[in-house]
């Protein structure tokens, strides 16, 4: 551990940019001279791997801009710096961004993991574990794999830092950082700090996450959400989401353009009486915000209308499956009995477009449902769909299970992330699936689709709300044209057809060119398969 005698950690310079502030600053690091502080490095691992595309890296979008922008950072991150005292210093490398500087001098390193990066999480732990760095894992994989996590690491974190990570830390500079720290009860969100985000260089990422609540009372068995977060709904005060709001909105004045935030509740609609209150809170913010809820949210005209009114613009549904029998399956209670399209029809009458999500695989699929599936989100005109392979992640009921029924093909977690196939199927072979479900993805992200599906929602004006709210400006419409006609020369044949048809729409009031961007990305993902 750094002893703190004349050395000044660079993180207090950050927030003291001032003469006065700095000359306070000096003042407070002489009387804490005889005080050990660490330097601590926080590490978001890379997301996957760069030779596969990704639906959510948006690698075309990027690319368009000339950006090199990435979606977001993992909340863990500016959770753990409020959480961390203030005379430690801390880096925070996300690798989906930029490379880690091993050459600075960390004392302690905290990695976080979720199953589909747990295999990278290990390889950075190990690389500073040579160095003779201590190192600590913590979020959702080391927690439900522990014993394989402690062999890669010093010391694991199971469960929320919240309650655990400064003792963790006094530990570590007492030098007595114990193997584990279990996390035995949830953390009571009002009790601790906004998420501290001014260590994160973030004018690289795309959207800004805030959490308003945890925990899901449903108990789906693929899911591993109430496993690690509980049954319980947990509400953090409305004050705090709107403490949380008004920084990132102070921060991005710099950047021009307000954040979007994504509110990375599993359903912000489980607790109506707070998500009213909420939904009045964040109205005169004037942000773009897009969230999760459950697929009855279509029977809230009042919240729906608020959440049109507070500028929400998308909802993401996890519909799962079409078929009644695997809801049943997957014990998804809250999608039984619901009419999808009468759903999804009601909620976007308020302006509010539905991300939808599929599952494909699940015991009673077979090629003929998942041909099914494509028919249906064609009909529904379901703009941006997600489909997963579904993946066993460990901790979850589904993994126990198709472990016992030997269905579990292999561990490896690099591969645990929705579009490779690691277990056998019941209906099909896991080829049959793989290529069902590349046929699904390819259909919804076709450009014939993109393109009716998009005249669809011109014709009934679907943007007009957000296009009065937050305007395109013409130079960027002429912009965004000039960079789409230099693509007709790129070769892809579809693509250069596409950008015909929508070249003459660029300058459509009813047009808005993000969504049109974001449509290529997928297309770019889906042709990737
Ligand atoms: C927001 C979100 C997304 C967003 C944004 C991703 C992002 N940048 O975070 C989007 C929509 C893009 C997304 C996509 C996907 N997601 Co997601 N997502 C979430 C969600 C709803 C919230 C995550 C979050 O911000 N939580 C808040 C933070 C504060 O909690 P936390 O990360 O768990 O951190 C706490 C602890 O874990 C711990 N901790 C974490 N890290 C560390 C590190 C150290 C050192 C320490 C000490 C402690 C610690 O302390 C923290 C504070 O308590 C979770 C579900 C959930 N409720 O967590 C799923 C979840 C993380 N997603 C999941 C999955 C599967 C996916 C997808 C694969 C889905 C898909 N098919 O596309 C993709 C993957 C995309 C990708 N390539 O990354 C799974 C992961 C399961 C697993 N075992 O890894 C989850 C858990 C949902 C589930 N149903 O099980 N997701
Ligand atoms: S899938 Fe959604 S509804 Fe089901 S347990 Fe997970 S978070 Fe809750």
């Amino acid at each position: 551990m750094a002893a703190g005698l004349l050395r000044v950690p660079s993180a207090c310079r950050v927030f003291c940019d001032t003469e006065p502030l700095q000359e306070l600053s000096r003042a407070v690091m002489l009387k804490r001279e005889d005080k050990d502080w660490m330097r601590i490095a926080l590490i978001i691992p890379m997301n996957g791997s760069t030779a596969e595309k990704s639906f959510y890296d948006y690698g075309f979008y990027r690319d368009f801009l000339f950006s090199k922008k990435y979606i977001s950072y993992l909340l863990a991150i500016p959770t753990l710096i409020s959480l961390t005292q203030k005379h430690h210093e801390i880096r925070v490398f996300d690798e989906n961004i930029e490379e880690i500087d091993y050459s600075w001098k960390a004392d302690i390193v905290g990695i976080s993991a979720r199953t589909m990066f747990a295999n990278r999480a290990y390889s950075i732990s190990e690389t500073y574990r040579k160095m003779g760095v201590k190192t600590v894992l913590g979020g959702i994989h080391p927690s439900m794999c522990p014993d394989e996590a402690i062999e890669h690491c010093d010391s694991i974190v199971i469960g929320e830092a919240e309650e655990v990570w400064p003792t963790l830390l006094q530990d570590a500079e007492d030098g007595h950082l114990r193997k584990i720290y279990n996390a035995d009860r949830f953390a009571e969100l009002n009790l601790f700090p906004t998420p501290n985000r001014s260590m994160l260089s973030k004018q690289k990422y795309l959207s800004d996450i805030v959490q308003t609540s945890k925990g899901c009372p449903f108990d789906c068995e693929f899911c591993s959400v109430h496993v690690f977060d509980g049954q319980r709904i947990r509400n953090r005060a409305i004050d705090q989401v709107i403490e949380d709001v008004k920084s990132i909105n102070r921060s991005s004045v710099k950047y021009k353009k307000k954040h979007a935030v994504f509110f990375a509740d599993d359903n912000i609609i489980a607790n109506k009486k707070y998500a009213r209150e909420l939904f009045l809170a964040l109205k005169p913010y004037h942000i773009n915000w897009m969230c999760q809820a459950s697929i009855n949210i279509s029977q809230e005209d009042e919240l729906m209308e608020l959440m049109r009114d507070s500028g929400c613009g998308a909802v993401f549904i996890g519909f799962e499956s079409i078929s009644e029998d695997n809801l049943v399956a997957m014990h998804k209670r809250v999608n039984q009995r619901h009419d999808y399209s009468e759903a999804i029809r009601k909620i976007q009458s308020y302006g509010i477009l539905v991300h939808s999500s599929f599952i494909v695989g699940y015991d009673f699929d077979s090629p003929e449902t998942l041909a099914e599936l494509s028919a249906f989100i064609e009909e529904s005109n379901l703009l941006m769909p997600l489909i997963n392979i579904l993946t066993p992640f460990p901790g979850t009921r589904l993994f126990k299970r198709l472990e016992e029924e030997g269905r579990i093909r292999h561990k490896d977690w690099s591969q645990y992330d929705s579009k490779h196939v690691v277990f056998s199927p019941l209906r099909m072979s896991p080829e049959e699936l793989l290529a069902g479900y590349q046929s699904v993805v390819r259909t919804a992200y076709s450009f014939d689709s993109i393109f009716r599906k998009l005249e669809h929602y011109w014709k009934i004006d679907f943007w007009k709300r957000s296009n009065q709210f937050d305007p395109v400006k013409f130079t960027y419409r002429c912009l965004f044209a000039i960079r789409l006609a230099t693509l007709l020369l790129s070769g892809n044949r579809d693509r250069s057809r596409f950008i015909i048809k929508i070249l003459p729409k660029i300058f459509d009031q009813r047009v808005r060119i993000s969504t049109i961007l974001t449509l290529m990305a997928y297309n770019d993902f889906a042709y990737s398969l």
